[in-house]
């Protein structure tokens, strides 16, 4: 076969080399007959092609059908590689391939939906263009999810789920190395696991049923199970019905559950080495993709410590006491008491990744395990990024009696979940575990403003296409 170099790979080094790239027609110009450039993208990086007519090589008719091209045509180039004087604007590399040939493999329609080099500016450079009197269309969020194949071809699509992808990768990774087995419980499942109406309900062979809204009970009953740490990545379900920034109707879930030993602070020890761990990589393995991303979405790096911030749902109460804000000592945090409490942590802490625990039981699913010197609270947590919930962990019930005494006040139908209670009584292990939505993991950690665009067909209350 023949030798393809990667379009993200093309470099000085390879100076006068002969290659061959398959790729993106982005653009193609005309300069006179004789001369065009086509800048050719492959997964985000761009290179400029240079084509001139000389006897034997490149024709006029080459040219031609060149500068004839369709915009995002999948076309094979095959040329030199040479180093400009100058740098190149318009494209990623700064080496541009002198043309023998070109091919075109899948022509596109000539008028795209989506234009790819506008898609993939910066606000601030949209509306400096905007100024300048340039020729440009604003691509609004419903129009890059309604094409979002082509809006995925943008850089910083190409960053955020590589990026994505390295979540999961490194989420596993860390697990494995700490003696946790990866399962995979039911998505088709008799109720609701969370306690919640956010379920989407269905026919199951003429018995109701509900797509799983989370793994919670199944990976509880993994622990009775004996398997002692248990990890799962897969699709979570939730029927929202309110659309927000940061809720979809369908998530990935990275969900954990261990036996504990002495106290919950075992699972936060958990979450803290694995989010250091994380963040870490992330920032060593993604610098090209955290770059894309950010050069249309510009970001600052998260501010995180080596040994996570733990405070007490109290402590954080205090806090914004004193800011001049009064919470329900006893109550949930709403959404922008969560942000506040973000900015105030910053300001004293210096970190923007923090876990809060020890939330009032009352507002903790029925599952949770309250406090044994106050039932008031629970031994439960959530974690924040930038001031948003990225994870709910807490210490489970495993004393089958109380968990259907709780799973009663808490307006649950028992015979609904009696498999699962009846789980404990064969002798059950003290335990607890977490849940971290994967989409908003990316969105914080990238600073972006939206879960949509760390989806990548999302499913919110409006939309289930493409
Ligand atoms: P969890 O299921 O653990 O609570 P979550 O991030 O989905 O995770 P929600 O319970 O949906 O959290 O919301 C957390 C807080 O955000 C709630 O206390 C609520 O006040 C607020 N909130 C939820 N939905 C909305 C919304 N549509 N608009 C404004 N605030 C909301
Ligand atoms: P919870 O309901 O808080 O907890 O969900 C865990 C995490 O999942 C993410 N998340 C969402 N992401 C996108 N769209 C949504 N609609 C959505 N809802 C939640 C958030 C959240 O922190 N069983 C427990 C976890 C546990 O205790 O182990 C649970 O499901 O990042």
């Amino acid at each position: 076969g023949r030798e393809w170099t990667e379009v993200g790979s093309l470099a000085e080094g390879l100076e006068g080399r002969t290659v061959l790239v398959r790729g993106r027609a982005q653009t193609v110009r005309a300069v006179s007959k004789k001369m065009a450039f086509l800048i050719v993208r492959e997964k985000g990086f761009t290179v400029q092609c240079v084509l001139s007519v000389s006897p034997d090589v490149v024709s006029l008719g080459m040219v031609k059908f060149t500068t004839g091209l369709s915009r995002e045509s999948y076309v094979d180039v095959e040329g030199t590689v040479s180093v400009p004087n100058s740098p190149i604007k318009g494209a990623s590399q700064q080496v541009e391939i002198q043309v023998r040939k070109v091919y075109c493999i899948s022509k596109a329609v000539p008028a795209l939906p989506i234009n790819i080099e506008d898609a993939a500016r910066s606000e601030l450079e949209i509306d400096k263009a905007l100024q300048a009197g340039e020729q440009l269309v604003r691509v609004n969020q419903d129009t890059r999810l309604n094409f979002r194949v082509l809006d995925l071809r943008t850089p910083s699509n190409q960053g955020i789920f590589r990026v994505q992808c390295q979540v999961e990768n490194i989420f596993r990774q860390f697990l494995l190395s700490e003696g946790f087995v990866g399962i995979h419980t039911p998505k088709l499942i008799a109720g609701s696991s969370e306690g919640g109406s956010a379920v989407f309900r269905l026919d199951y062979k003429g018995q109701p049923a509900c797509l799983a809204q989370s793994p919670q009970l199944h990976k509880q009953m993994a622990i009775c199970g004996d398997f002692g740490r248990v990890f799962e990545v897969g699709p979570v379900f939730r029927a929202e019905d309110s659309f927000t920034h940061r809720h979809l109707c369908e998530f990935t879930g990275l969900d954990v559950e261990m036996e504990i030993k002495e106290h919950y602070s075992e699972v936060m020890d958990i979450v803290d080495r694995l989010f250091v761990e994380l963040f870490d990589r992330l920032n060593e393995r993604c610098q090209k993709e955290l770059e894309a991303i950010g050069k249309q979405y510009p970001f600052e790096p998260l501010k995180y410590l080596r040994k996570t911030l733990r405070l007490t749902f109290q402590e954080g109460v205090q806090l914004l006491k004193e800011a001049g804000i009064e919470i329900d000592p006893l109550g949930d945090l709403n959404t922008e008491s969560e942000r506040k409490l973000g900015q105030l942590v910053l300001e004293k802490y210096g970190t923007e990744f923090y876990i809060l625990h020890h939330y009032p039981l009352a507002v903790r699913p029925f599952y949770t395990m309250p406090c044994s010197d106050d039932p008031t609270y629970s031994n439960s947590f959530d974690v924040f990024i930038r001031g948003e919930e990225i994870i709910s962990g807490a210490q489970r019930v495993h004393l089958p009696d109380f968990l259907a005494t709780r799973a009663e006040a808490c307006g649950i139908d028992v015979k609904t979940i009696s498999t699962y209670v009846d789980s404990f009584r064969y002798g059950a292990p003290p335990h607890g575990g977490f849940g971290v939505g994967l989409e908003r993991v990316v969105m914080l950690f990238c600073a972006l403003n939206n879960i949509r665009k760390t989806s990548l067909f999302p499913r919110d209350p409006l939309r289930i296409a493409p």
